[in-house]
C-alpha cells in the first residue's frame, strides 16, 4: 500500500470479470489509495464487480451504467459521478468491441457497419468519455486507454480491431494536445495477450502467446497485475512530464523484428 493517489477520484471503465485488465488496474489503484468509481455496461458485469469488490474488501465510490454507444447514456453516467462525487482526477478506458466474426479471414473483407461499429465503441469512445471527464477534472488529471500492437503492425486476425486501435493512439496524441492546456495527461497501455473474457473464443489467441515466450526479451507472457502498475504510473505523479505516449507492457515483445 503506498499513497500515490491518496484522496484522488478515479473513474475506471471496463470491468467485466476477474480476468478484465480493468480489474488488475483496479487492484493496483486501489492499492495506491485511490477512491474509485466504476462504469459497467452489461447487468452480469456489474454483478460480477459487486462480487469482486466485496470478495476483496474494496468499497466503490459509485458504480454507474454507462454503455459508450450512446452518448445520452455517456453524459447521464458522468453528471450521476459530478452529482455524488464532484471533481475526478483520472479516468482508466478499458473497452473495446468488433463483431466476432470480422475478428478472423481477410481484413479485406470487412462490412462498413463491422468497421463503423468497432471504431464507434473502441476509439471514439476515447473521444466521448475524454470530454465528459475534463469536465470535472477541474483539478487536473490523468486518462490511460488499452491498446495492442495490431494497432501498428499487421496481426493476423486482429483486422478491423487494429484499425481500430490505430484511431484509438492517434485521438491519444489529438486528445492529450486539447486537453494539456487544463493540466490533463491522455496516454496508453499497449498490452502483451492477456486472456480475458473478450480473448475467449476469438480465433488465433494461443499462438499469440506462445510467441511471446519464444521470442519476447523476457521470455514470458503479461498479466493484469503488470498492465495495472502501468496504469497507476500513468495515473500518478510518477508520470507528470508524459503525454500522448504510448507505453508497451509486453516484455519487450515489440522491439523484436
Ligand atoms: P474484457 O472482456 O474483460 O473487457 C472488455 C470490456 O469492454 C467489458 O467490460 C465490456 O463491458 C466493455 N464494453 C464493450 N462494449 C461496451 C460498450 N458499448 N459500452 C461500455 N463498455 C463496453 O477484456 P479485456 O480486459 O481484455 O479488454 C480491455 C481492453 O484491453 C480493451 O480495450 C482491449 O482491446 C484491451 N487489450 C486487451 C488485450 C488482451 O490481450 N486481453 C491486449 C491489449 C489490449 P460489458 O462486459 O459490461 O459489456
Ligand atoms: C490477434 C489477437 C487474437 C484475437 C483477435 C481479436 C481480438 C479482438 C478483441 C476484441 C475486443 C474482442 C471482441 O470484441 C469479442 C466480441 O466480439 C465477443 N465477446 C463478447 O461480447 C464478450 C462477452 C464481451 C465482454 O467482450 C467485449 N469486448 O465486450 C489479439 C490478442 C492476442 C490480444 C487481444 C485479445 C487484444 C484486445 O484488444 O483485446
Amino acid at each position: 500500500m503506498s499513497d500515490l493517489l491518496k484522496g484522488k477520484n478515479i473513474v475506471v471503465m471496463g470491468v467485466a470479470n476477474q480476468r478484465s485488465i480493468a480489474w488488475g488496474i483496479t487492484k493496483s489503484l486501489h492499492n495506491a489509495g485511490a477512491n474509485l468509481i466504476f462504469t459497467n455496461r452489461q447487468e452480469r458485469s456489474y454483478k460480477k464487480l459487486v462480487k469482486l469488490l466485496e470478495e476483496n474488501g474494496i468499497e466503490a465510490k459509485l458504480i454507474v451504467t454507462c454503455d459508450v454507444a450512446s452518448d445520452e447514456s455517456i453524459q447521464s453516467a458522468f453528471s450521476e459521478i459530478k452529482d455524488k462525487v464532484g471533481v475526478i482526477h483520472g479516468l482508466v478506458h478499458s473497452v473495446a468491441f468488433a463483431n466476432k466474426e470480422e475478428l478472423k479471414g481477410e481484413y479485406a473483407d470487412t462490412s462498413r457497419d463491422g468497421f463503423l461499429l468497432a471504431q464507434e465503441i473502441s476509439a471514439y469512445s476515447l473521444v466521448a468519455v475524454t470530454k465528459a471527464a475534463k469536465e470535472l477534472m477541474t483539478e487536473g488529471g490523468s486518462i490511460v486507454t488499452q491498446t495492442y500492437l495490431g494497432a501498428e503492425r499487421v496481426i493476423k486476425n486482429y483486422n478491423v480491431m487494429g484499425v481500430a486501435k490505430a484511431s484509438l493512439e492517434a485521438s491519444v496524441r489529438y486528445l492529450a494536445e486539447d486537453v494539456g492546456k487544463y493540466g490533463i495527461r491522455v496516454n496508453a497501455v499497449s498490452a502483451g495477450p492477456i486472456r480475458t473474457l473478450s480473448a475467449k473464443g476469438v480465433s488465433g489467441f494461443n499462438e499469440k502467446t506462445s510467441v511471446i515466450t519464444e521470442k519476447a526479451p523476457l521470455r514470458r507472457n503479461i498479466d493484469q497485475d503488470q498492465v495495472g502498475d502501468a496504469t497507476l504510473f500513468f495515473m500518478s505523479e510518477l508520470s507528470r512530464g508524459i503525454t500522448g505516449e504510448v507505453l508497451h507492457v509486453d516484455s519487450g515483445y515489440h522491439i523484436i523484428g
